[in-house]
């Protein structure tokens, strides 16, 4: 069945198995019919594959995400691709690389104009409720008036005195579909944690940020169980993201985390995150808190019911480099700062306990979750249909990715500053980067998992190179991408930061 016809089939059993829902509640005598699965998609900030025991982690005990993968699957080679906040929060609502949708920085208003198209959108058509709790970031913020190349501190400040509510997302079409919105767009006070609703109003909780986002959940479900409409909510806390410090901890929890941490043969013996382990511990403490979390939202699922028929996706944004090659955060292509967790539970459907190899990028999740649970995907989306592979029918939808790091500052469009722009490949076993200065590395990621040996500076004529070097002028062909300096972007967005441009042309 060709990718198209299998859509159609899908929708029209969906279509008759919610007919078949309507019709069995006038006739109460008849077994119900299943209905659509349920969506919970969770995904923490900064959270590395390698937190978790079942990624091999060593610093901290992850009992519920373990759980939840022996329950469901496990991709071996989930990838951030474009490992930065907006950038995947991008991928993930339009199927579509950032080159397509426009979304390829951090604080820009991601536009619905140019993404008609987005994952609420498709949900809500097919009948869903639609709901968004945690950090958003996918709208330009306190940053919206402060230039586009140098942070202006008295842009952002006076900005932020006309504008007091600046991480509100009014109702409309910046929410992208969503229609029931606990969010906000960015704030790092984790112990002192507000979002909004549809009026431009801290909202305050006592509850630390991801305890209070997972209590939002649950009251979400506990009143959907009683409208007999199947939702997709979106859960995304911020922790464990910078600042790691004592204040943006969960009470608690520094205590569980040894002084003493493992980290990686890469990272320098005199690296900061090394001598001064503090931080790295202020980490996984709010790692460990988002694993106790998963353990309360698992266990709603199971004394409610809805377990059986509600899917749930454990993924992040990116990972955290931790020292790893000198490097702290984000935005380079080395595997603690791409490798993201990737586990899908649907009990029953999705086999127990399985690991597949299968590559998983953020574009992919809006066709996979349309394709589970039976929804139309748009043309739109540049990602691939995973479904099967979550199902255990297909080994993998993809022999390899690109990936990417547009502008060399999260927030400005700058170009060849602390994280200079680069584009690469993955395939699961190798790495590529090319860097815009034109340097490349190379790595086997199965004999070299830490990447400490660059294989590019070898041999310049390795066939393995010279593939790779042909393969990503497609791959970057197929984005539109013409691997620019980070600085040439700023043409696209106006200087509220709204879109008027992509690869595609004219918004
Ligand atoms: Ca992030």
């Amino acid at each position: 069945m060709s990718r198209l016809d299998r859509r159609e089939f899908l929708t029209s059993v969906a279509g008759s198995v919610a007919l078949s829902a309507a019709s069995s509640a006038v006739a109460a005598d008849k077994p119900e019919t299943p209905r659509r699965p349920n969506i919970i998609f969770y995904f923490a900030d900064q959270y590395r594959a390698d937190n978790l025991g079942v990624y091999g982690g060593r610093n901290i005990t992850t009992p519920h995400l373990d759980r939840l993968a022996q329950e469901g699957t496990t991709f071996n080679h989930a990838t951030s691709i474009c490992p930065v906040c907006t950038p995947f929060r991008g991928m993930l609502m339009t199927g579509r690389y950032p080159t397509h949708s426009g979304i390829l920085m951090n604080w820009i208003e991601a536009s619905a104009r140019a993404n008609p198209n987005c994952l609420a959108n498709a949900f809500g058509s097919a009948g869903y409720d639609t709901t968004m709790i945690g950090k958003w970031h996918l709208s330009a913020g306190r940053l919206k008036h402060s230039g586009k190349y140098e942070p202006n501190q008295d842009a952002i400040k006076d900005y932020q005195e006309r504008h007091p509510e600046t991480e509100f997302t009014p109702p409309g079409p910046d929410r992208l579909g969503f229609t029931n919105w606990q969010s906000y767009n960015f704030h790092c006070e984790f112990n002192n944690y507000w979002y909004y609703r549809d009026e431009p109003k801290k909202i305050h909780d006592d509850a630390y940020e991801t305890d209070s986002q997972t209590n939002s959940a649950i009251a979400y479900m506990k009143k959907q169980q009683a409208a007999d409409q199947p939702f997709m909510m979106v859960v995304a806390p911020h922790p464990p993201h910078p600042p790691f410090s004592r204040n943006t901890n969960p009470a608690g929890y520094l205590e569980k985390i040894p002084h003493k941490l493992h980290f990686n043969p890469n990272v320098p013996k005199n690296h900061p995150r090394r001598r001064h382990p503090l931080a790295a511990r202020c980490y996984y403490a709010m790692s460990k808190n988002v694993d106790d979390n998963i353990g309360r939202l698992m266990k709603f699922l199971d004394d409610s019911g809805l377990a059986e028929n509600t899917i749930v996706v454990f993924t992040s944004d990116h990972g955290e480099m931790h020292g790893s090659h000198g490097r702290i955060n984000k935005m380079v292509p080395y595997t603690e700062a791409v490798h993201i967790p990737m586990i899908v539970r649907w009990p029953g459907r999705i086999p127990a306990g399985k690991r597949t190899d299968g590559l998983c990028t953020p574009v992919d999740f809006f066709p996979t979750l349309c394709g589970l649970a039976g929804v139309s995907v748009p043309d739109t989306v540049d990602g691939i249909d995973l479904s099967d592979v979550c199902l255990g029918r297909r080994q993998s939808g993809r022999e390899d990715t690109l990936m990417m790091n547009y502008t060399s500052h999260w927030d400005y469009f700058q170009t060849g500053t602390q994280w200079p722009e680069w584009r690469g490949i993955h395939t699961g076993n190798h790495t590529y980067v090319k860097w815009l200065n034109g340097k490349e590395e190379l790595y086997d990621n199965r004999e070299d998992p830490y990447q400490m040996a660059n294989l590019a500076e070898g041999s310049k004529e390795l066939p393995l190179l010279k593939r790779f070097r042909h393969r990503i002028k497609d791959l970057l062909s197929e984005a539109h991408d013409d691997f620019p300096p980070g600085t040439a972007y700023a043409d696209w967005f106006d200087d509220g930061r709204n879109l008027l441009r992509t690869s595609l042309g004219p918004v």
